[in-house]
């Protein structure tokens, strides 16, 4: 199934120069980036998009965090983009993601010393976690005329 998916990079993301590195692992995978820009998110849309963890002990910490500098956004469109994009991107936690992951490449923080420093965990990349949490992610952060239809070089030379 072809779906569409959003990715975030978060701003310790963009503080680290990663945006070509992190674009360049879609790309080379085939996925195809059909919208991007970058954005600074203020409380109220942190909490239109955290909805789900406002009632969390980490939301605060996680508002200060995703407010705290520009975030590269992204939406995604391949097949099965929501669960590859996920992988791409690894677990949660950057401590005990895989290497290979772009949070087990460039990042080892862990829950613990998130937890104990009183801030939400630092792991470059948000990406929807499910089919139904993408289309919503996708309304939230995209307007129709941000999005473009086009082929990639591969789909024109398989048809
Ligand atoms: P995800 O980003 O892998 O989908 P979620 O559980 O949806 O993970 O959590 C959203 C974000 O909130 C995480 O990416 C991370 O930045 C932060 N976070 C999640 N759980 C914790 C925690 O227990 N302590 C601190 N921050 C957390
Ligand atoms: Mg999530």
């Amino acid at each position: 199934m072809i779906e569409q998916t959003l990715v975030l990079i978060k701003p310790d993301g963009v503080k680290r120069g990663l945006i070509g590195e992190v674009t360049k692992r879609f790309e080379l995978r085939g996925l195809k980036i059909v919208g991007i820009k970058m954005v600074r998110v203020d409380p109220d849309f942190s909490k239109k998009h955290y909805a789900a963890h406002i009632d969390k002990k980490f939301y605060l910490g996680l508002e200060k965090f995703i407010i705290s500098g520009p975030i590269v956004a992204m939406i995604i469109e391949g097949i099965d983009a929501v669960e590859v994009v996920r992988k791409i991107v690894g677990s949660t936690e950057p401590k005990g993601a895989d290497v290979g992951t772009i949070r087990g490449d460039y990042a080892h923080t862990s829950y613990g010393h998130a937890d104990e420093q009183g801030k939400a965990i630092e792991n470059l990349i948000h990406a929807s976690g499910n089919s139904d949490e993408a289309k919503q992610e996708v309304a939230l952060w995209f307007s129709i005329d941000e999005l473009h239809s086009y082929k990639l070089s591969h789909e024109e030379h398989t048809l």
